[in-house]
């Protein structure tokens, strides 16, 4: 098996030179899928597992725009449309400087996994720009979105490839996006999801990534016979996905102490009240500052340049970027007493933590099953866009949880060995069954 494992990696490492992320990706779903391919040998007759690694198409563009200087500036436009064997490509757009094909084709593969878990007729898809939004203002913000949809919109569609926000990119690039793509095409359709609420977008759905995380990690706790209540928690990161985590666990009665930004990190031991957390989304989502501010505000501890893994804690919820926790991490959280770890960003597990946290039967949940709540959500957005009516929060949160519950099962159903489970297996395992089988219904695509 391990020869197997090494043969097909030793291809896709040859055909993707240098695209580190997307090998991580490619071989932590390869280990848990290829014993299942061996034992059922249609999938492997029909070549799946060497047809999903190879997009159905990469589009890769310039986007020329101008800054407020009238400087010209040059970025590069992205969309990875990666599977549509289970519906129109869905995923997220992200607005980072490290954006690069590596990093997207990694976010576009896991996407498919994860759209196919929530068990909704989505694809996968991911797309982006080197793009760095820090420092700009409203209107080079607005102008680099008109840009950058100018050239995209021709290869998106509601019924096609419907993108949505990731790092960077939240409410407001949607909304210069959205207001670009109608005034090309003359449409008013659910082409992007997370619009606002008075134009198309869903309740809930700001909230839903976050949210769903912590009604995952509520599922993983009830199989031990716990709760999130009177737990400690830390979390990464301080935008869309950190603060709705933040107020979920607050909700439930657990106790957030850290949040960071890629300046460094806060920790405030008396925990992360409604009204800190006002202020946080005040910093965060309208003055654009730095979490630092947290810090001299409630008068406690920031620690610049650091993760907050070193911080003591029961659940660990890493909501900020790709490999965030290393293994030295990984160590210090289970030496410190962390049972949980679910992953609200996307692969921030560096792959030797994830092997420290297995190996110590720790309830950990990849973001592909933890942070499908987002996507799910944006589902919904899709759904009540073609109905042309709008769900009401209650409606949508149940939704979303009952989502989150049914995605647990599978991962018990498909990860379950014993009395442990191994969420990677059964979420890698779930998600591949479906678009596998759909690809083989399909033909040779
Ligand atoms: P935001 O842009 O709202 O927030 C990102 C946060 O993470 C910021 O605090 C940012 O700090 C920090 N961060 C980003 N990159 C780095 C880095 N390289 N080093 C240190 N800190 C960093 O993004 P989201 O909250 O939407 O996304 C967070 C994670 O969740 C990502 O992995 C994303 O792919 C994943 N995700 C998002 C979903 C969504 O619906 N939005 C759905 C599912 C997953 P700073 O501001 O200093 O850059
Ligand atoms: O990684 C993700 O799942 C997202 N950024 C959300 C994608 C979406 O289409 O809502």
């Amino acid at each position: 098996m391990q020869k197997k494992i090494k043969d097909f990696m030793s291809k896709v490492i040859e055909k993707n030179p240098g695209e580190t992320e997307f090998h991580q990706a490619v071989q932590e779903v390869v280990e848990s899928v290829m014993p299942f391919i061996e034992k059922n040998p249609k999938y492997q007759n029909a070549k799946i597992l060497e047809r999903m690694v190879e997009p159905e198409r990469v589009v890769m563009f310039r986007v020329p725009w101008q800054n407020d200087k009238g400087e010209i500036q040059v970025d590069r436009g992205f969309r990875i449309e990666m599977n549509s064997a289970l519906g129109p490509y869905k995923g997220g757009i992200r607005f980072h400087p490290s954006v690069n094909l590596g990093i997207l084709k990694f976010l576009a593969f896991e996407q498919v996994f994860k759209n196919s878990v929530t068990t909704l007729p989505m694809g996968g898809g991911k797309g982006g720009s080197d793009f760095d939004p820090k420092g700009k203002s409203d209107n080079e913000v607005m102008r680099f979105c008109q840009s950058f949809m100018t050239e995209l919109q021709r290869h998106i569609g509601p019924d096609t490839d419907v993108p949505a926000g990731d790092i960077g990119v939240g409410g407001r690039e949607i909304g210069y996006m959205f207001g670009q793509y109608k005034r090309l095409r003359n449409e008013f359709t659910g082409v992007l999801t997370g619009k606002g609420l008075n134009w198309g977008g869903s309740l809930i759905r700001p909230e839903a990534t976050g949210y769903g995380c912590v009604y995952f990690a509520q599922e993983m706790l009830k199989t031990k016979g716990e709760s999130l209540k009177g737990k400690v928690c830390t979390v990464s990161g301080s935008g869309n996905v950190a603060q709705y985590t933040v107020e979920k666990l607050l909700q439930l009665g657990a106790k957030s102490v850290t949040l960071s930004d890629s300046n460094g990190y806060i920790y405030d031991p008396d925990g992360i009240s409604k009204q800190k957390l006002e202020f946080v989304m005040e910093l965060k989502n309208v003055r654009r500052g730095r979490i630092k501010e947290y810090a001299a505000k409630y008068n406690c501890k920031y620690v610049e340049g650091r993760w907050p893994w070193e911080v003591k804690c029961d659940c660990a919820f890493p909501s900020a970027t790709q490999n965030e926790i290393h293994d030295t991490d990984a160590k210090r959280l289970i030496k410190n007493g962390c049972i949980l770890v679910a992953e609200g960003a996307n692969m921030p597990s560096m792959p030797k933590a994830v092997e420290v946290f297995l190996d110590a039967k720790t309830l950990y949940a990849p973001g592909k099953a933890s942070n499908a709540g987002g996507v799910a959500t944006s589902g919904f957005e899709m759904s009540q866009n073609s109905q042309r009516l709008s769900w009401t929060r209650e409606e949508v949160d149940e939704k979303l949880r009952q989502i989150m519950i049914k995605i647990h099962e599978s991962c018990l159903k498909y990860g379950k060995k014993g009395n442990f489970t191994n969420y990677v297996d059964g979420a890698n395992l779930a998600g591949f069954v479906k678009v596998a089988d759909a690809m083989l219904d399909q033909g040779l695509v």
